[in-house]
C-alpha cells in the first residue's frame, strides 16, 4: 500500500478526459449526409461563405416548415445507450422567416427518429426537443443550441416530446410500452426541423442558414466503478476494498485491465481516467 500511496501522488497531475467522441459537420467537407429542402417550395445549397465561420448550408424555401435530414451519417445514428450522455447541437441564423410579409417564430427542434416497426399508421417513433422559437429577431446573427440527455433514461428528459401515438386530447406521445432509451437504442434518422409533432403551420417563408451540427457521445468510463460519472476518491476506494486476487478473471469490475489481479497497474488505469 506504500506504492500504491506512491503512485497517486505522482498520477494525480495526469488527468485525462473520459471518452468522449464529437463529430462536427462544418460544411467545409460538403454536407456529409445532410439533406435540406428542395422541391417547388425553394432550393438549399452550401455556400463558401456567410457561416459560423466560412461554409454553411442556406435554404430559401416556402412551406409549412423546413426540416434538415440526415439518414446516412452515422455519427448522429444508430445506437446512443452506449453512451452515458450524449449532446446533440446545431448553430443556426435565420434571415428571414414570416407568413405574408409579416416575421413570424417557428419553433426548432431536434428529433431523433426509430423507422424500424413503425406504429401502425405512423412512418416512425421519434423523441424530440425544442430548442427555441426561431425567428429573423431572435437569430438574426449566429447562436448555437444544444441539448445533452441521458440516452439511457426510460421517461422523457424535461423538454423533450415523444412520437408515434396520441393521447385522449390528441397530443402526440410515445407509443404505450417504448421508453425514450427505445428510441434511443436504434436512431435511424436524426432532423433539424421547424415542424413540432402535433401543430400545424401556414405557408411560411424561410431564409435559415445552418451550420456546426455536432453530436457528442461521452462513453462511459470502465474506472468509474460506482457509476457516479466521475472518477475520483470513491472509486479509489472500491478498488483498493478489491485489492489482490480476483478469480476467476474478469469478474471484478475493479480489475481493469482484466488480469485476474486487482492490483498497481489497475490504479494506475484508474488515474489515468481521473475526473478530478
Ligand atoms: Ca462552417
Ligand atoms: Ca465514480
Ligand atoms: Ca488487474
Amino acid at each position: 500500500m506504500r506504492n500504491a500511496c506512491c503512485l497517486l501522488a505522482s498520477t494525480l497531475s495526469a488527468v485525462s478526459v473520459a471518452g468522449a467522441q464529437t463529430t462536427v459537420v462544418t460544411f467545409t467537407n460538403g454536407a456529409e449526409g445532410w439533406i435540406g429542402p428542395t422541391g417547388p417550395g425553394g432550393s438549399t445549397s452550401i455556400v463558401a461563405t456567410g457561416g459560423n465561420p466560412d461554409a454553411n448550408m442556406r435554404t430559401v424555401f416556402n412551406n409549412f416548415g423546413i426540416s434538415f435530414f440526415n439518414s446516412t451519417n452515422q455519427a448522429f445514428l444508430g445506437d446512443f445507450t452506449t453512451a452515458q450522455s450524449a449532446t446533440i447541437g446545431i448553430d443556426v441564423r435565420v434571415e428571414n422567416l414570416s407568413f405574408f410579409g409579416t416575421p413570424v417564430s417557428r419553433p426548432l427542434l431536434v428529433e431523433l427518429r426509430d423507422t424500424t416497426n413503425p406504429p401502425a399508421g405512423y412512418g416512425w417513433k421519434s423523441v424530440w426537443y425544442v430548442f427555441a422559437p426561431l425567428s429573423s429577431a431572435a437569430q438574426s446573427s449566429w447562436t448555437s443550441f444544444s441539448v445533452t440527455f441521458d440516452p439511457n433514461a426510460t421517461a422523457l428528459p424535461p423538454g423533450w416530446g415523444g412520437y408515434g401515438a396520441e393521447n385522449a386530447v390528441g397530443e402526440p406521445q410515445l407509443p404505450a410500452g417504448t421508453t425514450f432509451r427505445d428510441v434511443l437504442k436504434g436512431v435511424d434518422a436524426v432532423v433539424f426541423t421547424t415542424l413540432q409533432p402535433g401543430f400545424f403551420y401556414g405557408f411560411t417563408d424561410f431564409t435559415v442558414r445552418i451550420d456546426n451540427l455536432r453530436v457528442t457521445r461521452v462513453q462511459p468510463n470502465p474506472a468509474d466503478l460506482d457509476g457516479s460519472g466521475t472518477v475520483n476518491a470513491a472509486d479509489l476506494s472500491i478498488l483498493l476494498a478489491a485489492w489482490g486476487e480476483c478469480p476467476p478473471k474478469g469478474a471484478c469490475p475493479a480489475d481493469l485491465n482484466g488480469d485476474g489481479l486487482v492490483d498497481a497497474a489497475d490504479m494506475s488505469v484508474l488515474l489515468a481516467g481521473w475526473s478530478a
